[in-house]
């Protein structure tokens, strides 16, 4: 298992302002209000992509904001709203708010979602301030600010395929030359005494590679180290058979290697016989391996396998054997997703009590308010404008923010703090 992990900063867009405006008219020397409505912010969205393995691209970026919404405009003309913002991750990851490490989400499916930031709302043009005893509202609600936080993504991974062959054909070196792998290389048998996983890409695929031990003849009945890892290799949807053209050892021959090989893989589990394999000549720039490799390559025609003849070392072939390899790991990972139940892509908030209040005491001896929909009204609210200012006041008041600092002990003449803004306390007489 291969664990990827990276910590991230979304950043929702904001809502764009209400207008607040007044019709003109020729004629019409006093129009009504006709301030549109801002556009919301676009939401920071996850998206599972099975098309992806890593979360590579996530440790060279890590701060990611959606677009926000734009400012209404008179003529009753709202505002657009800010697109949101999708990021792809490889299917598989899990999702962590970084404060709190609760898990928020579990990416599995392809196309699933997550909204990990939610846009702001858009603030609402005068018009809609309109009341009997208000006819001509001067002011319009700002946009709310969009969600923002760190959170965790924690990718675990199988690999797509494995490299097997017996011990020194350079397995290990082939993991270095396609990916960032740095496993240790030695021209000893068992250099590589612990799995390694790579992540290689072609194209705009990508996909995890195994290096494992070597394998001996006897590995299924314990022989050599090999045993342990075949477990490995029963989980991977291809298996890329490396065998050695360099005639480096005397008693080894690429077509009997092969078959050793081919052996133990079906005396472990019958079903590895049928298993996709990709045959990998490596070391096809050593003296007499082309002679080898056309041995190999013929037979391998024979029976219908492709083969592919590659230098570890010069990188010689590499290129259109990853690319084969890319297109049998999609194949795989198509039938893997066909053969799973059909899905709908769903949108996971986070729930919270947007109406819950705690009033607590302030370090300077003030009354700090938090929740979710005082702080929004707030926020919302142009504190320049005398007439938004008494009506928050009054929201306020029917949320019952001005009985709780009551109940707290708040006197006249407090600060209270509610999100970036502070007020003098002013108790109102009972049932005003
Ligand atoms: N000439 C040549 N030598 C290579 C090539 N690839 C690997 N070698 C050499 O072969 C030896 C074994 O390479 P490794 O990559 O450690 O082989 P391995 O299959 O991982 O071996 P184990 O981990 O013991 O199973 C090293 O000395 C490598 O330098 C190649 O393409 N050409
Ligand atoms: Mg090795």
């Amino acid at each position: 298992m291969f664990v990827d992990e990276v910590k991230i900063h979304v950043k929702a867009g904001a809502g764009g302002a209400g207008c607040a405006s007044f019709r003109r008219e020729a004629h019409v020397p006093k129009g009504g209000p006709d301030g549109g409505d801002g556009g919301g912010g676009g939401d920071v969205v996850l998206e599972a992509d099975t098309a992806l393995s890593t979360l590579l691209d996530f440790h060279y970026k890590r701060h990611f904001k959606a677009p926000r919404g734009t400012h209404g405009k008179g003529g009753q003309r709202d505002g657009a709203t800010g697109e949101d913002l999708v990021l792809k991750v490889p299917a598989g990851t899990l999702v962590r708010d970084a404060e709190s490490g609760e898990a928020i989400g579990d990416l599995t499916t392809d196309g699933q979602r997550l909204v990990v930031a939610r846009g702001g709302g858009g603030g609402r043009g005068n018009r809609h301030f309109v009341t009997s005893t208000r006819r001509a509202p001067t002011f319009a609600e700002l946009g709310e600010p969009g969600e923002e936080r760190w959170v965790e993504l924690e990718l675990k991974l199988l690999a797509d395929a494995a490299l097997v062959g017996l011990p020194s054909v350079g397995k290990s070196s082939l993991i270095a030359r396609i990916s960032a792998a740095r496993p240790k290389i030695g021209d000893y048998p068992f250099t590589t005494l612990v799995p390694n996983l790579g992540v290689a890409t072609s194209g705009e695929y990508s996909f995890v590679v195994a290096d494992v031990p070597g394998l001996i003849e006897g590995a299924s009945e314990g022989a050599g180290l090999g045993h342990a890892f075949l477990r490995h290799i029963e989980r991977t949807a291809l298996i890329l058979h490396v065998v050695d053209l360099s005639g480096g050892f005397e008693d080894r021959d690429p077509l009997k290697d092969i078959a050793v090989i081919n052996g133990e893989l079906s005396a472990h589990a019958e079903e590895l016989a049928d298993r996709p394999q990709i045959v990998v000549g490596n070391k096809v720039d050593a003296e007499g391996a082309a002679a080898r490799s056309e041995r190999v390559a013929a037979w391998c025609e024979e029976q219908e396998r492709p083969y592919f003849a590659v230098s570890a070392v010069t990188g010689e072939g590499i290129g259109p054997m990853l690319r084969a390899v890319a297109a049998q790991v999609r194949a795989s990972r198509e039938a893997a997703a066909s053969a799973a139940p059909a899905f709908e892509a769903e949108y996971v908030h986070v729930a919270s009590d947007d109406r819950e209040i705690t009033v607590q005491r302030a370090m300077d001896g003030g009354w700090d308010v938090t929740g979710r929909q005082v702080e929004r009204l707030v926020v919302i609210t142009d504190m320049n404008n005398e007439e938004a200012v008494a009506y928050l006041q009054r929201r306020l008041a029917r949320l019952g923010v001005e009985e709780r600092l009551k109940a707290a002990g708040a006197v006249d003449g407090d600060a209270v703090h509610i999100g970036p803004v502070s007020f003098e306390f002013e108790a109102h007489d009972d049932g005003v």
